[in-house]
Formats: structure tokens, sequence, C-alpha cells
């Protein structure tokens, strides 16, 4: 099975964590570094494009989103954490590929850290779990598509 993390380079110090998490949840399960395509993109704003280019080649089962938006003194943040939001529904939809939400919406650059902190409830790794379930999920369905 191969799978596709599409990264955010902005916020990298928490980013390239979540990328770490995210590869080590996969390499638990099976997935090695071979089978997982990395992509980074500036921001979190440009996520959905290019999860969804990667997902309409065919050769993933699913697409990891990380990415990091720490609140600021400006609007930017409501409406890049809205279109990136939206932007990963609106992809998975079309392509018909699921792809995991790891972006994280914090108040704080301490609360990003948290959220990156080893452990089981490390954001990297929930994001890739939730993206192999519904791999595996789709997969069973015997439906051709997967
Ligand atoms: C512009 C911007 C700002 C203010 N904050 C963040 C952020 O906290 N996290 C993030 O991933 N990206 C941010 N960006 C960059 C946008 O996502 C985008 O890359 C630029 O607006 C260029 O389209």
């Amino acid at each position: 099975m191969r799978v596709a993390i599409v990264v955010a380079r902005f916020n990298d110090f928490i980013t390239e964590r979540l990328l770490e998490g995210a590869m080590a949840a996969l390499a638990d399960e099976g997935v090695g570094a071979d089978a997982v395509d990395v992509l980074r993109v500036p921001g979190a704003f440009e996520i959905p494009m290019a999860a969804q280019r990667v997902a309409e080649t065919g050769q993933v089962a699913a697409v990891i989103c990380l990415g990091c938006l720490i609140r600021g003194g400006t609007p930017h943040f409501e409406y890049i954490a809205s279109a990136c939001a939206h932007g990963i529904t609106a992809a998975a939809s079309a392509t018909g590929v699921p792809m995991a939400f790891g972006v994280l919406t914090t108040n704080s650059a301490e609360e990003a850290l948290e959220r990156v902190a080893p452990g089981p409830a490390h954001k990297g790794r929930e994001a890739a779990a939730a993206a192999l379930e519904m791999a595996r999920l789709f997969a069973g369905l015997g439906d051709g598509r997967s």
C-alpha cells in the first residue's frame, strides 16, 4: 500500500515533528518509507491542492495532510484554517481517496508543541493511524476502487 503525506513548511519546527510521528506510525503498521511519497508545500493554504493532485494519480491509498496554524493578531488564521479544512474535505470527496486532517490550529506555539510531544496522542501519529484505517476500510469494500 502506498500513501502520500502532504506537509506544510510554514511553522516547520512543528510540522517536521508531525511528519516524524506520521512516518513512525506508518512504519509500526508495516508501511515503510519506500512506500510513502512526501510532498512539501509552502503553507496550510496549499495543502488541499497538493493532496488532490497526488490523489488523482491513482497511486496512493490515502493522503495524510500535516500543517500547523498558530493564531496571530489578524483574521488570517481563520481564513487559512477554514480554507484548509474545507479544501481537504472537498479533495477527498472529489477523488474518493481518504485524507486525514493532521493540521494543528492552536493559540500558541506552546499548545502546538504539546501536540507533537512523544506518545500515543502525538497528532502526526493520530493522522497516520486514521488514514491507514480508512484506506484499509475502503480496500476491504472490494469495489475495485482501491
Ligand atoms: C500567511 C500564513 C500565516 C499568516 N500563517 C500561517 C500559519 O500559521 N500556518 C501555515 O501553514 N501557513 C500560514 N500562512 C501561509 C499560508 O498558508 C500560505 O502559504 C500563504 O498565504 C501563500 O498562499
